[in-house]
């Protein structure tokens, strides 16, 4: 019997062609930034007889997965899974796949680059020349800081933060402190990276990077006291997932200057609203949720999501991938 799976995040012709070839498609892609209302919506009859669902960005609730009584896999194209509820997933026998791994490095990169905009006000600079304002040599109302022999902090030190390390202590010569639910020997080893209490990071570290998945353990893990256990100096580097910081505690630390700045690619509410307090601030860099999305890793991920639920249809992949015990490594 043909497999029935619906499509709810648009893919590569040919990924999409791939799947065509071995089972019944259909294509559910929400508009653009239509969301979990967008779908519930959309899911309708097409939902009800899936076996199988492959997208991304959007929350699938219990309640949705209750209305697919045939679903036997989902595949999100993402590493991130708190868009899903583990637990019913895992009791109804239905095999959630990520896509870890692949976009480790492209990850990594954005958060590089949120550091070194934050830290050498690339933004707001680049801004200011466009503006006009540039009429001489710039003056120490225009410096930043040095990122090269510093500190960083990484709060999760999995397969992006890893990748994280390597890049700071490697190439830019970093001190590298890191909190995780285990000690990363491997990390130790090759980067001199060093297991501390995230009190200790914090007080500690130039840039506090979070890099944790969202679970009910870490949501708001980032609130007014941990910010205020921050250095003054210290940025804060976000491109894991908004909810991980009390977003509004980290605008009244900016506001009060309890911490220098702050380079997000997440928010608690994406798309950011327009007219966030974030978004007004001289000592905040704002990313659309950019962290994974180039061409090559966007492409790979789509492509690594489709085998995954191929796999798990025919049986090859009987268990939930992304679990809470592999979380947060
Ligand atoms: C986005 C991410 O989910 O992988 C994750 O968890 O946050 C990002 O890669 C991406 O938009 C998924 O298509």
């Amino acid at each position: 019997m043909t497999p029935k799976i619906v499509v709810y995040k648009k893919l590569p012709q040919d990924v999409l062609d791939d799947l065509r070839r071995h089972a019944q498609v259909v294509e559910l892609a929400p508009a653009h930034g239509g969301g979990h209302a967008a779908l519930a919506d959309a899911l309708g009859a097409a939902w009800a007889d899936a076996d199988g669902a492959i997208g991304a960005s959007v929350k699938v609730t219990p309640e949705m997965v209750a209305r697919a009584p045939k679903l036997k896999a989902i595949s999100t194209i993402s590493v991130g899974v708190d868009n899903f509820d583990l637990a019913d997933l895992t009791r109804r026998g239905i095999v959630l796949a990520h896509t870890p791994d692949v976009l480790t490095e492209s990850t990594a990169d954005t958060v590089f680059a949120l550091i070194l905009s934050s830290a050498r006000r690339v933004v707001e600079l680049a801004e200011w020349v466009k503006a006009g304002h540039w009429h001489g040599s710039i003056g120490p109302d225009q410096y930043g800081v040095d990122v090269n022999g510093k500190t960083i902090g990484i709060v999760g030190l999995g397969r992006i933060g890893g990748a994280l390390a390597r890049r700071a202590a490697l190439g830019f010569d970093m001190r590298v402190l890191y909190t995780n639910r285990h000690p990363n020997e491997a990390a130790e080893r090759a980067y001199g990276a060093k297991h501390v209490p995230l009190a200790e990071l914090l007080s500690q570290s130039d840039f506090v990077c979070l890099q944790v998945p969202l679970t009910p353990q870490t949501r708001h893990l980032i609130g007014a006291a941990e910010l205020r256990a921050m250095k003054r100096s210290a940025i804060l580097i976000n491109a894991s997932r908004g909810a991980i910081v009390d977003e509004a505690a980290l605008i009244a630390a900016l506001a009060q200057g309890t911490i220098a700045g702050a380079g997000l690619d997440v928010f608690e509410q994406e798309p950011l609203a327009a007219d966030s307090p974030l978004l007004a601030m001289r000592n905040v860099v704002a990313l659309p949720h950019i962290g994974s999305a180039t061409h090559e890793t966007r492409y790979a991920m789509a492509r690594c999501a489709a085998d995954n639920l191929l796999d798990a249809l025919a049986g090859r992949l009987t268990h939930n991938v992304a679990n809470p015990e592999v979380l947060g490594r």
